[in-house]
């Protein structure tokens, strides 16, 4: 039976990052109100909000300290009213952040639970005793060092996968658990029409706490297995699922960074009742080589992907679950660089080659998630200072790398430059204006210096814009008479072997829509095993076809309906 969530196109807005409204340069939800109107331009049918609640921000809203309340500087629970309300009214659902892994060490539940260690809420959060004068276990957080962090007046360590101001939840406390699904169902009950569940995957640890294999590279390690897709997290998303979501038609999208393929059946299958779908970053991560500088954690190593790493794992991802649960379709997203810096070229080839990745990846099968500003083909920024830089993961980083001794300060800029997740943070670039017409003042973390050149604005007048594009694409996908092959259609890749070039069709009765791109910039030409009927997105404007043989350009990329 069709899902309305097979058919969405997700916008991600980081609303720290889309408008500002109130001239305090840090965005809030009248600054969405207001772009309401480019949204519908846009034709995206369905928004992501990053978290709103209350937080001291440590890490931008992920830290939060009252899961039921507005961030003040985000605006209050009427403006939210006032979005879902003006949202709704132009066909746009909305899908909040849900964030059950921890909370932010300034939640009165953590401020209760260290006080002593009998307090009725210490068991709401991971404490463990020292390990032979250290942390409990050389586990390492996602932001870099021990993921322990002693507390005095108990003397002893809590555990927080990320910053030390976000002690971990203990979802095996089952008071607990009914404490999120309260907080779940107060959102749902105001008018949520899906939640992305952050860092899901996560929730169990293995509360022995042993130690981890550390071949020496660095002090501590990541230790997935001990907290990472364990099988009580799939009993907890159920028991959500229960609680939360049964008799709603409330999508789920479960961050789920390390599943495997395995898990992603398990989460995802229909029967289970875990997941609608899931976001892996394994469709993301084919640039990533930790050999190539063992002293950082991995995310910060980058090589030249490889298309035929990329294109087995896309077909490993379509193939596996097609027909057993769904996939999500993305390249960017907050915790990531942008992808036109990252696997195309933002210089020679911006255009070209912001189109072709769009082409390649939202002419498969599953939901596409875009991030703001990925549709008129905002790239990584590279601030000349470190202090230029707001994210905590960004800091511990620079802190961690540099201590090891053997990176240096440029080495560790260029990583931030080229990996960060500022990266995707820059204010919105909605004209040449000084601060892109995201705000009147200076705004919370600085904007790029080629938003004189990428804007909406500027897009908005040029129909060879990347944004022209996006807003075809998403047609094509959300009402166009090709919507269903391009929903439904299953996915066969044709040139397996090619090494430039990325070929496969999508099949729905008796329509056949193909996708054919050149993923670099070495011009190729290959052979057509089919007749081309219609073509419906070309990021060129002539076709070099003839006798059955395509010339395709750098970063050429073309949809075609196909006959046999
Ligand atoms: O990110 C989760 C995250 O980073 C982990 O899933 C980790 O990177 C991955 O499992 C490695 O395999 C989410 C948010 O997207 C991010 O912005 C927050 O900082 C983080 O959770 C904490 O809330
Ligand atoms: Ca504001």
């Amino acid at each position: 039976m069709e899902k309305w969530w097979q058919k969405a196109v997700v916008y991600q807005i980081y609303p720290r990052s889309f408008q500002d409204s109130n001239g305090d340069g840090i965005g809030d939800l009248q600054g969405i109100i207001q772009r309401i109107d480019y949204l519908k331009y846009l034709g995206i049918n369905t928004v992501w909000l990053n978290p709103i609640y209350t937080s001291p921000n440590d890490d931008n809203g992920y830290d939060i300290s009252d899961f039921r309340g507005i961030m003040a500087e985000f605006g209050t629970m009427e403006d939210f009213d006032e979005l879902v309300t003006v949202l709704k009214a132009n066909g746009i659902r909305i899908v909040m952040d849900l964030v059950l892994n921890h909370t932010s060490d300034e939640h009165p539940w953590f401020i209760e639970a260290r006080k002593s260690k009998d307090n009725q809420y210490r068991d709401y959060y991971l404490w463990a005793q020292g390990y032979e004068g250290k942390e409990p276990t050389n586990w390492e957080s996602f932001f870099g060092g021990s993921l322990w962090e002693h507390d005095e007046m108990t003397d002893e360590y809590y555990l927080h996968l990320f910053s030390k101001k976000m002690p971990d939840l203990n979802w095996k406390n089952e008071k607990l658990r009914q404490e999120m699904y309260a907080i779940a169902h107060f959102w749902s009950e105001k008018g949520v029409d899906g939640f992305r569940i952050d860092a899901v995957v996560h929730i169990d640890k293995d509360t022995t706490y042993p130690q981890a294999a550390n071949d020496g590279g660095r002090p501590y390690v990541m230790a997935d297995q001990y907290y990472a897709n364990r099988e009580c997290v799939h009993d907890y998303c159920q028991e959500f699922h229960q609680h939360v979501l049964a008799g709603t038609d409330i999508m789920t999208v479960g961050e789920a960074a390390s599943a495997s393929i395995e898990e992603a059946l398990r989460y995802t299958a229909p029967s289970r009742q875990e997941f609608d779908m899931i976001i892996t970053f394994e469709s993301t991560s084919f640039d990533i080589d930790p050999m190539l500088n063992p002293s950082v954690p991995p995310k910060w190593t980058q090589k030249k992907p490889d298309l035929l790493e990329i294109k087995a794992s896309w077909m490993k991802w379509q193939d596996g679950l097609y027909g057993k649960g769904w996939n999500t379709l993305y390249w960017n997203n907050h915790d990531m660089p942008r992808v036109v810096s990252r696997y195309g070229n933002d210089v020679e080839y911006h255009k070209e080659s912001a189109k072709m990745l769009a082409t390649v990846l939202y002419g498969l099968w599953g939901t596409p998630y875009l991030l703001q500003g990925e549709e008129i083909g905002m790239t990584n920024v590279a601030f000349e200072t470190l202090a230029e830089y707001r994210d905590v993961e960004i800091q511990t980083f620079y802190r961690e790398a540099l201590a090891t001794g053997s990176v240096s300060h440029e080495e560790a800029m260029a990583m931030i430059h080229s990996r960060s997740r500022d990266n995707a943070r820059t204010p919105m670039q909605w004209d040449d204006t000084i601060f892109s017409g995201f705000s009147d003042v200076k705004p919370w973390i600085g904007v790029n210096k080629n938003h004189a050149q990428i804007n909406v604005a500027t897009s908005m007048s040029d129909d060879n814009s990347i944004l022209a594009y996006y807003k075809k694409l998403i047609e094509l996908r959300t009402t166009s008479v090709y919507s269903d092959v391009l929903t439904y259609g299953k996915t066969t890749l044709l040139l397996p072997e090619h090494e430039s070039v990325f070929m496969y069709t999508r099949t729905w009765k008796n329509q056949i829509l193909a996708v054919v791109v050149n993923f670099f910039e070495t011009e190729e030409q290959i052979q057509l095993p089919f007749t081309i009927d219609t073509c419906l997105l070309h990021n060129y404007h002539t076709l070099d076809y003839v006798d059955s043989i395509l010339t395709l350009r750098p970063y050429e990329a073309c949809w075609f309906i196909v006959s046999e």
